[in-house]
């Protein structure tokens, strides 16, 4: 997946979300007239704006799944405003995410912006638990005045900000556990114009015997794998190429990470469902284990691992 420039070719599949209730419910503009003629106006005035810049979200194949935008773009004030929405069929596929930090790496880069705000309506649920899973707080103060009367009318929005510096493709990091696994950093030696190096050491760095090292490679762009948990084994997982959604669940709780940085490493050492969603074609999954395979060790059926992390903490 990648950003593009809108083309005029987009405009179907772009009306396709416009008209879609259940998408555009949670936005602010009302889009229930839209039709395909507008999303070509829309295309067309975006063309050449320097204040508002929109991109395709596209897959592999070049297919528009959504948008991206950087509005009111302020270079006095070094600030722009994000927005994004995608298809039906985009949903939960990585898309909105890809978008979303292609568009800030263009704020912070090539537009060289110091800030990045974005609003969502505060009954919004799905775009407020998207947003707090990559890691986005909302703010309660400190958002420009001249951005907020900008807005005045909206009394019911949220704001969100990221800044010039944050890190904000890894502010998962921050919050050190997924479904209670560990985030580790990978040490990482970068040399000069060379690259990087990163390693890990048993005994050292992770806490128990690496007995088998895995990798999964060649995987398609939206493709999941996984859906298991188990019952003893260990594991340092880590995407030393591409970009990789880990959804983790430990029975009670149910989280995310994006690995996109081969210097991060998530620690699963306790019974933990895990689903891999392959968010770039190509992306690399390496695995150091505790053990050899053990067919026995899988738990494949969902429910059966509910039971068996009851018991366990019963
Ligand atoms: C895990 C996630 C992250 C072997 O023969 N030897 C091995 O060491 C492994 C890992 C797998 N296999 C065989 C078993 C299956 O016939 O390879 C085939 C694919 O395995 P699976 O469907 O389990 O692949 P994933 O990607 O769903 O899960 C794998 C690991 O199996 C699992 O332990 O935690 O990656």
């Amino acid at each position: 997946m990648r950003l593009r420039e809108l083309r005029l070719e987009d405009a179907p599949l772009m009306a396709e979300w416009m008209s879609d209730e259940n998408l555009t419910s949670g936005l602010h503009s009302d889009y229930s007239s839209k039709t395909i003629r507008d999303a070509e106006d829309f295309i067309r005035a975006s063309q050449n704006s320097p204040t508002e810049k929109h991109y395709a979200i596209v897959s592999d194949e070049d297919e528009y799944m959504g948008t991206a935008s950087l509005r009111y773009i302020d270079t006095e004030e070094s600030a722009a405003e994000f927005s994004v929405a995608v298809r039906r069929h985009a949903l939960r596929k990585g898309y909105a995410q890809h978008g979303m930090m292609e568009a800030l790496d263009i704020a912070f880069g090539s537009l060289g912006l110091n800030s990045v705000y974005w609003r969502v309506k505060a009954d919004n649920a799905r775009a407020i638990r998207f947003f707090e899973k990559l890691g986005f707080h909302t703010l309660d103060q400190d958002v420009p005045p001249n951005i907020l009367n900008r807005h005045r009318e909206e009394t019911d929005s949220v704001w969100f900000a990221v800044l010039r510096g944050d890190d904000y493709r890894n502010s998962a990091l921050s919050r050190g556990t997924v479904a209670g696994n560990r985030i580790i950093r990978i040490k990482t030696v970068p040399t000069i114009e060379a690259g990087e190096l990163s390693f890990f050491e048993a005994g050292q760095d992770v806490s128990f015997e690496i007995k088998r090292v895995y990798y999964i490679s060649k995987v398609p762009e939206g493709r999941r794998r996984g859906f298991h948990a188990h019952k003893e084994l260990k594991q340092l997982l880590f995407c030393p190429y591409g970009e990789i959604q880990l959804i983790l669940d430990d029975g009670t709780v149910r989280e995310e990470i994006t690995l996109n940085d081969p210097s991060i490493g998530i620690v699963i050492d306790k019974p933990t469902w895990r689903e891999m969603l392959w968010l770039k074609k190509d992306s690399v999954l390496c695995v150091a284990a505790s053990d050899h395979y053990k067919v026995e060790d899988y738990i494949r059926d969902y429910g059966e691992f509910k039971v068996f992390v009851g018991h366990q903490s019963s």
